[in-house]
């Protein structure tokens, strides 16, 4: 069983590649299952095999423990984890290929708090690579590149597993130089050092670009879209290689 967390900034698409890699996945014959954790959503895409709105919601929270939306979506987080045995007991029953993880919006609650961590830890006797989403929705900056991949190897560290970085809302890409500058730490220098302006945040910016070079010399981010579904075979292709490496094949 692979488990596949899809893990992003707020509405970076998570729900929506989720639901639809789902589709893909089931249509080349795996069988698929989807878990949905994020007690706020209102809306889903896809018929979820578990809903944490089953146990809770967000509105619910606030209600009750008469606290605000940001206090509610933290609380959530941790009433995730106290609820985690019935979420991992429950995608072991299904006996899926795959069980992808639709995640709470808000990134840095589930990933950077101690429950995020501690879930993924839960899920260590299963096969677990997430997908980190940066939307290309976005004109983003040079130096917002070297932060986007710092990002993700913050959160790689963070919760301990392995993850695919994928650029997505392909379709909405101003540029396909963005991918290359994402996938090529040497054009991305190249582009800062010309782009930027000298200074102290520009060094910072290189100084990082190094530690990602050390850390992945050779960085593969995929750029995805569920509107033409770009990337999927790619994105279908390099989960197998990971999960493969980890000693497991399907
Ligand atoms: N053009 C385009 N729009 C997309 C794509 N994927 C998602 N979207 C849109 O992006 C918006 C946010 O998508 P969601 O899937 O709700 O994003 P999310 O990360 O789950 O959002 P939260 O859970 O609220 O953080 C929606 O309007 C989607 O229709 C894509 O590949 N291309
Ligand atoms: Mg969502």
């Amino acid at each position: 069983m692979f488990a596949v967390p899809f893990l992003g900034p707020a509405g970076s698409g998570k729900t929506s590649l989720a639901g639809s890699f789902g589709e893909f996945l089931a249509e080349k014959g795996y069988n698929v299952k989807i878990f949905n954790l994020d007690a706020g959503a209102e809306y889903l895409p896809y018929v979820p095999n578990f809903d944490i709105r089953d146990f809770f919601r967000v509105s619910e929270i606030m209600k009750k423990e008469r606290i605000g939306p940001n206090a509610s979506i933290i609380r959530a987080s941790q009433m995730i984890y106290e609820v985690s045995g019935q979420i991992i007991e429950r995608m072991k029953k299904t006996k899926a290929d795959y069980v992808l993880i639709d995640t709470p919006g808000q990134l840095e609650v589930f990933a950077f708090k101690p429950t995020g961590s501690l879930f993924m830890e839960k899920l260590r006797d299963m096969r677990v690579c997430g997908i980190f989403l940066l939307g290309a929705d976005t004109s983003p900056t040079t130096t917002g590149f070297v932060v986007a991949l710092l990002m993700s190897m913050a959160i790689q560290i963070q919760l301990g597993i392995n993850l695919i970085t994928v650029l997505h809302k392909s379709d909405m890409l101003k540029s396909k130089e963005f991918l290359e500058m994402l996938n090529n730490p040497e054009l991305l220098r190249d582009k800062i050092t010309t782009t930027e302006q000298s200074g102290v945040i520009t060094d910072l910016a290189l100084d990082a670009l190094k530690i990602i070079k050390n850390v992945h010399p050779a960085v593969r981010v995929i750029a995805t879209s569920i509107i033409n579904h770009e990337g999927y075979e790619e994105l279908f292709d390099l989960l197998h290689e990971i999960f493969c490496s980890c000693g497991d094949n399907l």
